[in-house]
């Protein structure tokens, strides 16, 4: 069973957006010409309620991007992003989702940030996607979207570690960070985790 998991291909991180991944819309045909390889697509989409823990804005005195301290553990203060129900919450309108079985909520939580599809940034509670993709019999999992060293970064790291056979398609994933990205691809090569070109599918 060969899957395809993308990752929050959604407005807010679109130039223009909030959270803007640079040509963050370049990979929406990308990921639109290589759905029909897979035998299963599935999403994840950023779902936070407005006074999430992760926005800036609800935190007095400080400013987006920088970096405290919640639950002994660093966190990123973001631009408000991919609220519940408004448009930067919702993907791309290009992208194709036709073949999506399903799409996994991520971030709902208003106390702990959640950058992996699979488990929240404490690992404290699961999305349940793990046991949805056993079930289906999933061995390889190919991930791709946005951002490349954010979230599809940690949903690669996860899946991993959760046994899946993984692949990161590079061109139809785009990073926040480039110099971060660089390293990070050298650790999940060092893992075994296969860094791809859409062309190599
Ligand atoms: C993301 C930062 C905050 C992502 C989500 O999808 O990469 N990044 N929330
Ligand atoms: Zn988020």
């Amino acid at each position: 069973m060969k899957t395809l998991l993308i990752i929050d291909v959604q407005n807010d991180f679109m130039p223009g957006g909030s959270l803007a991944v640079p040509d963050g819309d370049k990979i929406v045909p990308i990921i639109n010409s290589i759905q029909h390889k897979f035998d299963l697509v599935v999403a994840s989409q950023d779902w936070h309620p407005q006074d999430h823990v992760s926005f800036a804005s609800n935190h007095e005195g400080k400013s987006n991007f920088d970096v405290i301290e919640i639950h002994g553990k660093p966190q990123t203060l973001w631009p408000n992003h991919c609220v519940q129900g408004t448009d930067g919450a919702d993907f791309h309108a290009n992208l194709d989702t036709q073949k999506w079985e399903t799409i996994f909520r991520k971030g709902t939580d208003k106390d702990i940030d959640s950058y992996s599809a699979f488990y929240d940034n404490g690992h404290l509670k699961s999305t349940g996607l793990t046991g949805y993709l056993k079930e289906k019999g999933v061995s390889q999992l190919f991930l791709c979207g946005l951002a490349a060293d954010i979230c599809v970064y940690f949903s690669t790291y996860d899946a991993f570690k959760e046994g899946f056979a993984c692949f990161f398609i590079e061109d139809a994933s785009r990073p926040l960070d480039f110099e971060e990205f660089e390293k990070l691809k050298e650790k999940m090569t060092y893992l075994g985790i296969q860094i791809i070109s859409s062309a190599d599918i």
